[in-house]
C-alpha cells in the first residue's frame, strides 16, 4: 500500500486542489432573493430543506404511479436504452436519466430554480451530471451508503432531492451533519486518501477510497466540531438541497420504502483537467 502521507503525494494533492479552485471560475451572482436565501442557508449549514416545494398530494400520487411502474419493470434491465439498476440484495432500484420520463418528472430535472441555486452556491461551471429516480424497499438490508461518508473531499458535489413518499424515521430519511461541509482539520487526511485513490486506483489503496467514517472517527469529529445532527424526515413534495461534501448517510428503511428524484451536480473533472 502506498504511504498516503509521503511528501510527493501531499504536494500533488495540494497542487491539484489549488488548480481545481483556480479553474472552476466564480459562482453565479443571482438577483433572485429566493435563490439567495437558499444559498445563504446552504453556505451556513450545507443543507436546505424546502417543504411543499411540490404539492403534497401530487407528489404522493406521482410516487405511487412510479412505484407500480418500477414493480412492472422488476425483470427489465433496460428502458429506452437506459439501464435500470436493480440492487435486489439491498432493495434498491435506480433509473438514470430519469428526465426522459415526460411530465412533472422531466420538469423537475429542468427546473431553472434548482440550476440557479447550484450555480450560485458552487460555481457557474457546475453541471447536472446525473438525473435519478431511486426507490428503496424495506427489506432490512444495510446498503453501502447507509454508513457515514462524504461523497467528495473538495470537489463540488451538490444534490437536489425530491421526496415522492412521506419519509419518517423508519422509511429511509436522509441523514446529515449540519456544518460538516466546511473546511475542518478532519477533512485533510480524507482528501489526501481520496487523491491517492484517484491517482493510484483501488489496488494501491486496497480498495479504500477513504471517504467513509467508522463510529470512533464519527464520535471524535462530532465532539470536536459540535455539528448538529439532522435526520430529514419530511412529507412527499419536500425538496432537499445538500452539499454532499458534508458528512451524511442514507438510512436503512424498516417499515416502508422511499421514492425520490435526485439531480446530482458536479464540475466535470474531465473538462477541467484534460
Ligand atoms: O439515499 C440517501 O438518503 C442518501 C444517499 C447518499 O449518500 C447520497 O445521495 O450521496
Ligand atoms: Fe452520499
Amino acid at each position: 500500500m502506498i504511504n498516503c502521507f509521503n511528501e510527493a503525494l501531499v504536494e500533488a494533492y495540494n497542487s491539484r486542489k489549488k488548480e481545481y479552485f483556480a479553474k472552476i471560475g466564480s459562482p453565479l451572482s443571482s438577483e433572485n432573493p429566493k435563490v439567495n436565501n437558499v444559498v445563504s442557508t446552504l453556505k451556513r449549514d450545507g443543507l436546505c430543506v424546502i417543504e411543499n416545494y411540490f404539492d403534497h398530494n401530487e407528489a404522493l400520487s406521482l410516487g405511487e404511479m412510479l412505484d407500480t411502474w418500477l414493480d412492472d419493470l422488476k425483470n427489465e434491465k433496460k428502458i429506452w436504452e437506459e439501464t435500470i439498476h436493480h440492487f435486489d440484495d439491498i432493495g434498491l432500484t435506480r433509473l438514470l436519466n430519469a428526465h426522459k420520463i415526460e411530465g412533472n418528472i422531466k420538469s423537475f430535472f429542468e427546473d431553472p430554480f434548482i440550476y440557479e441555486v447550484a450555480k450560485t452556491y458552487a460555481c457557474e461551471t457546475i453541471e447536472s451530471r446525473q438525473k435519478m429516480l431511486e426507490r428503496r424497499k424495506p427489506i432490512n438490508k444495510h446498503g453501502p451508503a447507509d454508513d457515514y461518508h462524504v461523497d467528495e473531499g473538495y470537489y463540488h458535489k451538490f444534490k437536489a432531492f425530491l421526496y415522492l413518499t412521506d419519509v419518517s424515521e423508519s422509511t429511509a430519511p436522509f441523514d446529515y451533519y449540519i456544518g460538516s461541509h466546511e473546511d475542518a482539520s478532519w477533512r485533510i487526511p480524507k482528501e489526501i486518501q481520496m487523491h491517492a485513490w484517484e491517482t493510484y486506483g483501488n489496488e494501491a489503496t486496497f480498495g479504500w477510497r477513504g471517504n467513509c467514517f467508522d463510529s470512533r472517527e464519527m464520535d471524535e469529529i462530532i465532539k470536536q466540531n459540535n455539528y448538529e445532527h439532522k435526520i430529514c424526515t419530511a412529507k412527499a413534495g419536500t425538496l432537499i438541497f445538500v452539499d454532499t461534501r458534508g458528512i451524511h448517510k442514507a438510512t436503512t428503511p424498516q417499515t416502508g420504502g422511499r421514492l425520490m428524484l435526485g439531480n446530482y451536480f458536479e464540475v466535470s473533472r474531465k473538462k477541467l483537467f484534460s
